[in-house]
């Protein structure tokens, strides 16, 4: 139980995708409970392999959530055997979702409200899906299926899940068209950045969703890729009229094409060790102004300027008044947003 610089650790877990991690917990008589009051008391439970029974938004009954609990503070084994693997994963989501959010953007918490929110890990039987749920502020994780997906609780999915709740407590992006795809892309945007803030060296950041959780029957190595969001078979590259039509885990293409474009620029690029090739619209050349000022802007449009009904061409103008506040309306920052959505066809 010694970490990479050779201090002993009181607190970890051996978890199933990032190897052995610090956690904080709350000891509770004799008893070690995975509850982290050093980041609102996020805590981590398990959902018993039952499902929430709901139409619509109305449940008439919810999976449990019991506390996780350990006697040495030793959670989890690295592999699924022990129901507490998964837990620790999903727990150390929460934290570095909430480090990141904190230490990079002063939010305090999902909310910003300085308060926590919960996992429920083990959710369903072989749920083959994760998603955050505003109604309980919780995060809720599926085990996945023996072919496709593995458990759910891969670090830029769990980023990806709770800046739902960061979404919903802004610019509340409605979940359809245009909006629901600027709504999904906010969610990868941050989760990938989320994963390279972590700088775990069991998975370091890349632009791809999801690359720890898919199984080899799922058919692609990833569930997105954002330098080129067609590589999944289904997301649009480029803006047009129909991509409000889509799925919006396709028309976020789109925007997570901007997104790569704008924080690394086009063509070919080799990052940790994986390489993208980013097109442009009409061949135009972008070069990148990097991820901490891809992530500000973001920010700072969501936060700021995107309400409910924003579209892809209110993105554009979110982001340039986003980029001008930050820094400069005669800036190369701002001149490279113009320059990354002309890319994607958004003008
Ligand atoms: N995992 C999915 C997502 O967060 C759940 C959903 O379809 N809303 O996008
Ligand atoms: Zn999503
Ligand atoms: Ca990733």
């Amino acid at each position: 139980w010694i970490n990479a610089a050779g201090v002993a650790l009181h607190r970890d877990g051996k978890s199933l995708y990032g190897g052995t991690l610090a956690l904080e917990t709350t000891l509770s008589g004799a008893t070690y409970q995975l509850k982290d009051p050093t980041r609102g008391n996020t805590y981590t439970g398990d959902a018993g392999n039952k499902s929430d029974v709901c139409s619509g938004v109305a449940c008439s009954s919810r999976a449990p959530v019991t506390l996780f609990t350990d006697d040495d503070n030793h959670w989890g084994t690295g592999t699924t055997a022990d129901r507490s693997t998964a837990a620790v994963d999903a727990q150390y989501g929460s934290d570095m979702a909430w480090d990141y959010y904190k230490n990079v953007h002063g939010r305090n918490g999902i909310g910003n409200d300085g308060k926590g929110s919960y996992n429920r890990v083990h959710y369903g039987n072989n749920y083959v899906n994760a998603f955050w749920d505003d109604s309980c502020f919780c995060m809720t994780y599926g085990d996945g299926n023996a072919t496709q997906l593995g458990p759910l609780v891969g670090l830029d999915v769990a980023g990806h899940e709770m800046s739902h709740g960061v979404t919903s407590k802004s610019a509340n992006l409605t979940y359809s068209g245009e909006s629901g795809g600027l709504n999904e892309a906010t969610s990868d945007i941050f989760g990938t950045l989320v994963e390279f803030y972590a700088e775990n060296a069991q998975d370091p950041g890349d632009y791809l969703i999801g690359e720890k959780v898919v199984r080899s029957g799922f058919g692609h190595d990833a569930l997105r890729y954002m330098d080129k969001p067609s590589r999944d078979g289904g997301s649009a590259d480029y803006w047009s009229a129909s991509v409000a039509n889509l799925n919006v885990h396709f028309s976020s293409g789109v925007a997570n094409h901007f997104a790569y474009l704008l924080a690394e620029g086009s063509g070919t690029r080799t990052i940790n060790g994986v390489t993208y090739n980013s097109p442009t619209y009409k061949g135009s050349t972008v070069t990148g102004i990097g991820r901490a000022k891809l992530g500000a802007i973001w920010y700072r449009a969501l936060t700021v300027y995107m309400t409910s009904s924003t579209n892809y061409a209110g993105a554009r103008t979110a982001t340039l008044n986003a980029a001008r506040d930050l820094y400069g309306a005669g800036s190369t920052e701002y001149d490279t947003v113009a320059a990354a959505w002309s890319a994607v066809n958004v003008n």
